[in-house]
């Protein structure tokens, strides 16, 4: 099926090689028997019907709408800080079991009065989460590359430390469609206040045919003047107007990017808009009749700057290595192609110089530690094969 090696082994290679991920919602990525267990108790207490919602967390293929309603019944379940704290920390854990290196997870930060939530409790939840995780070195810190998790009996070993797997987080602050440009603009604020903790860019997202461009355009521009990165939704719908307003716009990523005509892409080839690709997502969704009609193949043919993610690991029952493996297997990559798309990915990353050193020297390593484990890799030279890092901008 692909060169390089048999389906056993080019699996293991999707998984083995370090990767990034850039277009992953927090709860989006919330594993089913969380979420099932959250259920069973708002159940218990009366708050839900679990029998009503057993099957829709259950079931496994749904249209972008019926995702939308799911997404409304997360945020029911997901409603104190400590279900917030513990999501985040097993999302973590989920993408760093996956071999993934740095991780920019995103999320709306959401007011919730009757539980006493605010839109930086929420987001204090979250950064709690991330502390909270004890099995891993967890780097989210903008300001200085240490580890930001290392507890004090931990410091006392500190060589057992470093021997444990690290992944470098930073967040993106999600702007829903459903929102005002005044909520909009609190985002970014909030935003603001949170760059020592990691916060590094704002996204706009949420259900792509509710709102319109005008009401975000004044918080995406703030956002931009003060120095945040945004990436879009972009395109998810058919909406040539709004696809034209966001490319003007320049994002510095665009996600998704499923319904851009030939003179939309133009511009953003021009322009060098990295675009994160959601395999998976889009076919689950139906942007697509059959995944090898997927503009991933235009876009790889053609060099422009992507990077493939997951979207929502829960939602749609995938992981980082999946997408990686359903694009070599529908495309026909090699494990050199592979490695190379992910390496190519800490170019698009929002996170600055400093991690971006790190990574490539991370990527370096893990070159040179895959040839002894797998024969192809060592025939086709893999010690010596220097993926080369593309400077896009
Ligand atoms: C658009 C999406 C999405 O923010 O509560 N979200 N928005 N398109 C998608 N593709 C299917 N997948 C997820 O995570 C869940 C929220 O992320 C956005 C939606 O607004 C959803 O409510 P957070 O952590």
């Amino acid at each position: 099926m692909e060169r390089g090696g048999d389906v056993a082994e080019m699996k293991e290679w999707c998984r083995s090689i370090p990767k990034i991920e850039l277009h992953a919602h927090l709860n989006g990525c919330i594993r089913d028997s969380t979420l099932l267990e959250l259920a069973k108790v708002l159940g218990e207490k009366g708050i839900i019907n679990f029998a009503d919602v057993e099957h829709v967390i259950r079931k496994c293929g749904r249209s972008l709408s019926e995702c939308f309603q799911l997404f409304d019944l997360f945020h029911i379940l997901a409603t104190d800080h400590g279900t917030i704290s513990r999501i985040t920390k097993e999302v973590v854990e989920d993408f760093a079991a996956d071999e993934v290196v740095y991780l920019e997870l995103r999320t709306t930060p959401k007011n919730n009065e009757t539980k006493g939530m605010t839109k930086r409790s929420y987001m204090k939840a979250v950064i709690d989460g991330l502390r909270s995780v004890d099995a891993l070195n967890v780097s989210f810190s903008n300001s200085s590359e240490r580890t930001e998790n290392i507890s004090s009996s931990t410091q006392n070993n500190y060589a057992n430390c470093m021997e444990r797997k690290t992944i470098h987080i930073r967040l993106l602050l999600s702007i829903d469609r459903r929102e005002t440009t005044i909520a909009a603009m609190e985002t970014v604020c909030l935003a603001l206040e949170l760059r020592e903790f990691g916060v590094v860019g704002i996204d706009l997202s949420g259900n792509p045919i509710v709102g319109e461009w005008k009401t975000f355009l004044p918080a995406l521009k703030y956002a931009k003047e003060q120095g945040l990165s945004v990436t879009l939704h972009c395109g998810e719908v058919s909406n040539k107007k709004e696809i034209q307003e966001m490319l003007d716009f320049v994002p510095e990523r665009i996600g998704h990017a499923c319904f851009l005509d030939k003179d939309d892409w133009e511009k953003a080839r021009v322009l060098q808009i990295p675009v994160e690709i959601c395999l998976t997502s889009n076919l689950r969704t139906e942007r697509l009749s059959t995944i090898d009609l997927h503009h991933f193949a235009n876009l790889h043919k053609g060099n422009h700057p992507l990077v493939l993610c997951t979207d929502d690991t829960g939602l749609f029952s995938t992981t980082l290595s999946n997408e990686y493996y359903l694009a070599a297997a529908t495309f026909g990559l090699d494990q050199k192609d592979v490695l190379r798309l992910a390496t190519n990915a800490i170019e698009f990353v929002f996170g600055g110089s400093e991690v971006k050193k790190a990574l490539r020297g991370i990527f370096g390593d893990s070159a040179r530690k895959l040839a002894e484990v797998f024969p192809s890799w060592k025939s086709l030279g893999g010690e010596d094969v220097k993926v080369q890092i593309k400077s896009l901008r």
